[in-house]
């Protein structure tokens, strides 16, 4: 028969816009022509979808410049009318803000978005509705993997070992107690420090990557921190510092079910070391892979991290981040849904190390996409 036709769509009205069309150009070049026929889908920085061409090389950093669609979709001879409708020459987008009416005939979506409309769940609804396989988490995952706090009760739900953390909602900062508004909100706070000890992390309880979280020393530094989380999501989180080591770990759904990677280990960084955009994504990541650990602390994150996996109702993949505390106890930190996903970031380094090619991954990503259901599964 056919060819299964897969759609990679990228880019999006997201910070980390740039960080997507280089990892969708990973994939478009790392996946098998001679099995797929491949569709490029651009969404620009002010949310207009083009198809653009199918064009790898111009999808990376060059001379320091960060790619765009909106720079692929322009100068591109390939863009073709969005809806498909006979496949004009001519770049139309859609309105900004607009999905695309038909995506036309695509046998699986391979969303490489971020932030909203991208990992939390939206673009999976509306993949649903259109009654699409897509690639990696479903509605569910998505948005358990985008909210801190539903990441935690789940995570504790299944008997996963969690972090201290208390939760501060959107109302509590109107609530005026003693003719001081928010005044229960930030005793919340400095209740939960005085049991666990400074300093305390703030962060808003769903924003993608390290956005709008700071270490809080002491009470003076917590009013800065907290609105600066709260810029982010009027919900935030309060955890303790976890003292111990950073162990990530790659879950990857296979024929028979999801296995994990080998583990990685995240190197402490000195307070001074300043990462700025490329340092983060683009160069390789600086983790240990694998983790230097011993056989049994390997054995048990690894099956956390399936735990964590199955917990959360994760489909394709998940990059499960712990904490080796120094009683040689693990603590989930977080999962992530849609990990860094270059051929240098840590979740394909740890499949590359466990035997698992770049191209071999992104195949049994679609593989494992065209095998499910859609509608109730
Ligand atoms: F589709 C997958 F495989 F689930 C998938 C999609 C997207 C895995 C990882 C990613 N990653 C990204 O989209 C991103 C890290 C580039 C977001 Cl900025």
């Amino acid at each position: 028969g056919r060819k299964p036709r897969v759609a990679v769509v990228f880019g999006g009205r997201s910070s980390e816009h740039a960080i997507s069309v280089v990892t969708a150009g990973a994939v478009l070049r790392a996946i098998d022509r001679t099995k797929y026929e491949v569709l490029p889908i651009g969404i620009t920085r002010d949310g207009r979808w083009a198809l653009t061409a199918d064009e790898p090389e111009r999808m990376a950093i060059a001379d320091r410049a960060l790619p765009s669609v909106d720079e692929l979709a322009e100068s591109s001879d390939g863009g073709v009318l969005l809806p498909v409708d006979g496949g004009g020459r001519e770049v139309v987008y859609t309105e900004p803000g607009q999905v695309p009416k038909s995506l036309g005939e695509v046998d699986v979506v391979f969303p490489v978005l971020h932030g909203p409309y991208g990992e939390d769940g939206t673009i999976q609804g509306l993949l649903e509705m259109s009654g699409v396989p897509y690639v990696g988490a479903g509605v569910l995952a998505s948005a358990v993997g985008m909210d801190k706090e539903y990441m935690k009760r789940v995570f504790r739900s299944f008997g996963l070992p969690v972090g201290p953390y208390e939760v501060i909602r959107p109302r509590e900062w109107e609530r005026t107690t003693d003719g001081v508004k928010g005044a229960a909100a930030r005793k919340k706070i400095t209740d939960f420090a005085a049991e666990h000890g400074w300093p305390v992390f703030v962060k808003p309880a769903r924003a993608g990557s390290s956005m709008g979280i700071t270490k809080v020393d002491d009470e003076a530094g917590l009013d800065a921190a907290v609105a600066e989380a709260r810029r982010h999501d009027p919900k935030i989180l309060v955890e303790s510092l976890l003292r111990g080591r950073e162990i990530e770990c790659g879950v990857l759904e296979f024929e028979d079910g999801p296995r994990a990677s080998v583990p990685a280990e995240i190197p402490p960084v000195s307070s001074h070391d300043f990462y700025d955009f490329e340092a983060k994504y683009i160069d390789s990541a600086p983790g240990l892979v694998p983790a230097p650990l011993t056989e049994e602390e390997t054995e048990r994150v690894r099956e956390l991290a399936v735990a964590a996996f199955d917990a959360a109702s994760c489909e394709g993949l998940v990059r499960a981040d712990f904490f080796l505390q120094e009683n040689g106890e693990f603590v989930i930190n977080e999962i992530n849904t849609m990990p860094g996903f270059t051929p240098i970031s840590m979740y394909p380094r740890m499949w590359q190390e466990s035997g698992v090619s770049y191209p071999e991954l992104v195949d049994r990503l679609v593989q494992a996409a065209l095998r499910r259901p859609t509608g109730l599964r």
